[in-house]
């Protein structure tokens, strides 16, 4: 038997060095994303394996907790937990945790980064100047953004920080969520259509999740107009894509800031040729300050685990 006692933890995707060496030092690490046969792989370590370090997007699923007949704790680097089975951790007794908080500011900055550019077309903007093609004419006039109405669809942390940023801009503010929030001075939207139809910027930044599927379809998109952008730094499920494409090919809205998307990272082709969509790689946490605090959040959480302390910040 092995003398080493460092509990055994699988790994959905590489983290920063960083994180990895405090990680290493700890566990005794399983990389699944090194391994050529996944499924021979994690049955060689299904029995020790009592940790799971994953990331937003890569989750950890049903048919893969079932295969881990000793696992006890899901890290999410990440706040989202939709690719969590959490109904399945739950049966087990599984904890799970994620990473809130830390990261709500960049989303938010991000958001109104995807705003301007996509509205003051500023990628557009800089191919322009260095193609040179400034010295022959003027670039084409853009769209301005400031004391324009800004629609939030979901109002969590995400949303309020996204609205607190265009505090600054001098807009009007709306919102969509399950239930008007006291404490919120902003206008509330009971339906996303209809706050799609007062907005002229529409900002998504709902949890994913089978509530919030493909919430923003063909009917939001019609409602917002072909003056209308949309912004969408939440999760490719809560837009219904085949719409989106749609309305972006067919001009019937202005144009998209989009962070994330269905199928990532291999995203429709069809984004690559629209002039009116400024693209993201899923990167809207993607700064070195809140990457390090997320991943020391996702570290103190495994380390409270399997020190028998309370977890940091449990998903509930
Ligand atoms: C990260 C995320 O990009 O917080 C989430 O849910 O999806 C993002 O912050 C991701 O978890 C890093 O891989």
């Amino acid at each position: 038997m092995s003398s080493d006692a460092r509990p055994h933890v699988l790994m959905m995707g590489p983290y920063p060095a960083w994180d990895l060496e405090p990680l290493e030092r700890a566990y005794q690490l399983h990389k699944v994303w090194e391994a050529t046969d996944r499924e021979a792989f994690i049955q060689a370590h299904a029995q020790d394996i009592r940790g799971i370090a994953t990331r937003g997007e890569l989750g950890a699923n049903a048919d893969l907790i079932g295969k881990l007949p000793k696992l006890e704790v899901i890290s999410i680097y990440g706040v989202g937990t939709d690719a969590v089975d959490l109904a399945a951790a739950k049966a087990r007794g599984i904890r799970v945790t994620n990473t809130p908080d830390v990261l709500t500011g960049d989303v938010a900055d991000i958001a109104v980064g995807l705003t301007l550019a996509i509205a003051r077309r500023i990628p557009a903007a800089d191919a322009y100047v260095r193609s040179g093609a400034w010295a022959s004419a003027n670039m084409g006039l853009v769209t301005r953004v400031y004391g324009k109405k800004i629609g939030i669809v979901g109002f969590g942390r995400i949303g309020t920080t996204v609205a607190k940023r265009f505090s600054g801009f001098d807009v009007e503010i709306g919102y969509f969520d399950v239930a008007a929030r006291a404490d919120s001075p902003h206008r509330f939207f009971q339906d996303a259509t209809e706050l799609a139809a007062w907005c002229d910027i529409l900002v998504v930044t709902l949890a994913g999740g089978p509530s919030t599927h493909k919430m923003i379809n063909a009917e939001v998109l019609g409602a917002l107009g072909p003056e209308g952008y949309v912004v969408n730094v939440s999760r490719g499920s809560t837009m219904d894509e085949t719409a989106l494409l749609e309305a972006l090919e067919g001009r019937t809205i202005a144009g998209a800031g989009l962070d994330v998307f269905w199928n990532e990272p291999r995203i429709d082709p069809r984004f690559m040729g629209l002039d009116t969509v400024v693209l993201q790689p899923h990167h809207a946490s993607g700064t070195v300050e809140t990457r390090k605090a997320m991943g020391q959040l996702v570290r103190d959480n495994l380390a409270a685990h399997f020190a028998g302390k309370p977890l940091l910040t449990p998903v509930v």
